[in-house]
């Protein structure tokens, strides 16, 4: 399984690791991580991607809008200043996918001419012309499913049946896609962990993710350092990198393709080792 993002292509047949570089002041995982005196640095988030590079990472995910209950709405030109200018110095320097994390028009068109290779938009580009910006840039998109906004959605999240409804939403935004003029080899879907979502639908939504996404749709999920391994195991967000890491393996081993983290050597590792264990365990190898 391939996927073609812009002028790199991954190659999914073993799963593959996003690193996250989140270029907001006020994130909860990583808040503010390449800002010096109050300005982001593009020196120091260079620097980060390139890390993430050496540790594995084959692509880079760059986000500039929080999604965190209380955050302050970015405005479309913050938006652009945060992501563009960080898109064009990676892939100038780095061999990597960039991914920009939004659901603004403006950022998918100005991101693309910079060198992105991956729209991944938590909207599923249901924003007023998001879907056109997507088509008009030929790259492929990650559709994620989320209940309700960022700032109310995890209230009260409810589902009569979590698999089938997710497994709809992410259907219908794929077919408004291919309708739209995105092949269906270019789309990734994602169940959108911790959006809208209480433990126990996270949980059922893990251990049936297969189901989630015909077999020939990749499956990208995000858990790493989410609120859902702070509940499940009473950690506070720096000590939720072994939950994160389980999580990536069961996920791995239920078909996600890409893992979206923020600790990629240690993720690069537990996969290798899965991956070896695949392996070896074919029964002509025995
Ligand atoms: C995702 O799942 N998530 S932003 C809260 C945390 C830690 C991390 C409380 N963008 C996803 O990463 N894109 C985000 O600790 C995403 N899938 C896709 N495709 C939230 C996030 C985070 C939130």
């Amino acid at each position: 399984m391939q996927l073609v993002c812009g002028n790199r292509t991954l190659d999914l047949t073993t799963p593959q690791v996003m690193g996250i570089l989140n270029t907001t002041p006020d994130s909860f995982s990583d808040g503010g991580s390449y800002y010096q005196g109050g300005k982001l640095s593009l020196d120091i988030a260079l620097q980060r991607a390139e890390q993430m590079c050496e540790e594995g990472a084959t692509l880079i995910d760059i986000g500039g809008e929080s999604t965190r209950p209380g955050a302050e709405p970015v405005t479309e030109q913050q938006e652009l200043d945060r992501v563009v200018p960080l898109v064009e110095a990676i892939s100038q320097r780095l061999d990597v996918v960039i991914s920009v994390d939004t659901s603004t028009p403006a950022v998918i068109r100005q991101s693309a001419s910079a060198g992105a290779g991956l729209v991944n938009d938590v909207r599923a580009l249901t924003r007023d012309g998001a879907l056109e910006a997507a088509v008009a840039t030929g790259l492929p998109v990650c559709l994620m499913h989320m209940q309700g906004e960022p700032g109310t959605m995890q209230a009260q999240p409810e589902y009569a049946d979590v698999v089938g409804e997710v497994r709809g939403y992410l259907m219908e935004r794929m077919a408004a896609c291919t309708a739209a003029g995105i092949p269906r080899n270019k789309v990734v879907l994602d169940p959108g962990f911790g959006f809208g979502k209480n433990d126990v639908h996270n949980l059922t939504l893990l251990r049936r993710l297969r189901e989630l996404a015909p077999a020939d749709v990749p499956l990208l999920v995000g858990m790493s350092r989410k609120s859902m391994v702070g509940r499940l195991l009473n950690r506070e967000v720096g000590e939720r990198l072994p939950g994160s890491l389980a999580l990536a393996m069961l996920s791995a081993q239920r078909g996600a393709r890409i893992i979206r983290v923020h600790d990629v050597a240690a993720t690069v590792d537990v996969l290798r080792m899965q991956q070896l264990v695949d392996l070896h365990s074919d029964v002509s190898a025995g």
